[in-house]
């Protein structure tokens, strides 16, 4: 019988105000692009993403991640885009702290020791908010969002009636 698999990422979190706030912001944009907003639990910045990893594989995923050292930075959500080829509207920062290439460095290293997919994918940090979305007017501004980073996080994707349910599987802290 063929090993089970599921289907994991890495990402960054949002703590609940903070995903309510983007919530807010996405709100504001599904006036202007219509389409439909993802669902405030699952707002989140994916770092790799691994696709269906056999259970196997995950001890040695999770033993190399607790090596990784990386140092906690701050975010700050301040640009609204989007993106034609998918048709997502995403919120992202016009400043990348350094810590965040080098945690995100440091974990591709990893998945290409691994022999795990993810490593070589381009990085361009985001956080979806709007799917299937065509806008039909300026996207709005918005106000910064701040977004102290603690900690990274391993999920597994499962699939579900509302398109996919996000269950945190370990998380590690920064600094
Ligand atoms: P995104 O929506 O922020 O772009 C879990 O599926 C997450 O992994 C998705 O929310 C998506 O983040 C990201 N991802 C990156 N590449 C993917 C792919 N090929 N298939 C599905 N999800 C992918």
């Amino acid at each position: 019988m063929a090993e089970a698999r599921r289907r994991l990422f890495l990402a960054l979190w949002p703590g609940p105000e903070l995903a309510g706030r983007l919530q807010t912001v996405s709100a504001e944009a599904f006036r202007v692009c219509g389409g439909r907003q993802m669902r405030v639990k699952t707002l989140h910045l994916t770092l790799a993403f691994l696709g269906d990893v056999p259970e196997s594989r995950i001890p040695a995923l999770l033993a190399a991640m607790s090596r990784i050292k990386g140092r906690p930075f701050q975010l700050v959500v301040d640009t609204l885009g989007y993106w034609k080829h998918n048709r997502i509207v995403w919120g992202g920062c016009r400043a990348q702290p350094e810590a965040l290439d080098q945690l995100v460095s440091a974990i591709r290293q990893q998945l290409v020791a691994l022999g795990l997919p993810g490593g070589s994918d381009s990085f361009s940090p985001h956080i979806t908010l709007l799917c299937k979305a065509r806008p039909v007017g300026e996207l709005p501004a918005m106000t910064p969002l701040a977004w102290p980073v603690g900690e990274w996080v391993l999920m597994e994707s499962c699939p579900s009636t509302a398109g996919a349910d996000y269950r945190r599987l370990a998380a590690w802290p920064l600094g």
